[in-house]
């Protein structure tokens, strides 16, 4: 990490969550010192980037399935540009929501890079829902779907993507809130997902482990996609869809110590984090401080 260097790329979108201030987040954490944070560690800043997405959008009456479609192609394809532009850069690319549907750039980006691409996808949520499954419309709640190829709208969609990312190399952990339809998927499709009910069981080392060799068997790069709402509302509130009963505080830093000391990770996205709704401000210094620990922060 040291030699490569870290890239932030800031994506101030809030349209695949429908509720806006996540739009806040990449400033938000910028200020708490994400940067200095990195450089502290001793690791070159590669540059900070922002991406001059959509800020408004007009729901179309003729789709209310999906929302937004249109701002999130739009998105997408320019932060799939940054994303294949910092790891072509050999640097180590953190894509800073907005909404997780980022992560759709974020994906298009790095296969168009990787011949074949590994996912750890933190979330309360699985993220798994369908134009014919989601409760909401909202795309940041589809995002591993359109990812592996299961909805209508494909990641292949974005201009500038290689292929689906392989459900084998898929693993969600944190899971608690999942929709009918997600659930459906999981059982049919076999996809790999550790819920809290399997944390609480086998300790969040062992899952870790587990999901470490999912995510890199046959893979040559490994994504960390990381939604602030995988931790407890205890911890971090502010975010656009808190769901009771997630990783303690030291859950989600020894998960990133742990996956620090793999060497194995190669980029990651850092989500939902909302500013506006981050009363006590715990969220945005809490998503920075797990981002240094990813980096190999150490505490002693
Ligand atoms: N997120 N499952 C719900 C939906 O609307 O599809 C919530 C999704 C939340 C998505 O937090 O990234
Ligand atoms: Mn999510
Ligand atoms: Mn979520
Ligand atoms: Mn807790």
């Amino acid at each position: 990490m040291r030699e490569k260097g870290v890239r932030l790329i800031s994506v101030p979108f809030w349209l695949g969550g429908g509720r806006a201030g996540v739009e806040y987040g990449p400033e938000d954490m910028m200020s708490a010192g994400l940067g200095r944070q990195i450089r502290n560690l001793g690791i070159r800043l590669d540059g900070d980037y922002e991406v001059c997405c959509p800020r408004e959008g007009k729901l179309d009456p003729g789709s209310p399935r999906i929302k937004y479609l249109p701002e999130i192609k739009e998105m997408s394809g320019l932060v799939g540009e940054q994303v294949y532009r910092a790891v072509s850069a050999k640097t180590f690319p953190i894509v800073l929501g907005g909404d997780h549907s980022v992560a759709i750039g974020t994906l298009a980006g790095l296969t168009g890079h990787y011949n074949r691409l590994g996912v750890i996808w933190f979330d309360a949520h699985g993220d798994l829902n369908t134009e014919a499954t989601t409760p909401s419309g909202n795309i940041h709640g589809m995002v591993l779907a359109v990812a592996m190829g299961f909805s209508r709208f494909k990641l292949t969609d974005i201009p500038g993507a290689g292929t689906l990312i392989n459900k084998k190399n898929v693993v969600i952990i944190g899971t608690r809130d999942l929709d009918p339809g997600e659930k459906e998927l999981i059982r049919s499709q076999g996809i790999a997902c550790y819920s809290m009910h399997d944390i609480d069981k086998h300790g969040i080392a062992k899952v870790l482990e587990e999901a470490v060799a999912i995510a890199s068997d046959g893979t040559d790069g490994v994504h960390l996609s990381f939604d602030m709402d995988c931790l407890d509302p205890l911890e971090a509130s502010g975010v656009g869809t808190p769901v009771p009963g997630g990783l303690s505080y030291r859950e989600a830093h020894f998960a990133m110590e742990l996956l620090a000391e793999t060497g194995k990770i190669t980029s990651m996205d850092l989500v939902e984090v909302n500013p506006m709704l981050d009363h006590d401000k715990k969220t945005t210094r809490l998503a920075v401080e797990l981002t240094a620990s990813l980096l190999g922060k150490k505490i002693v």
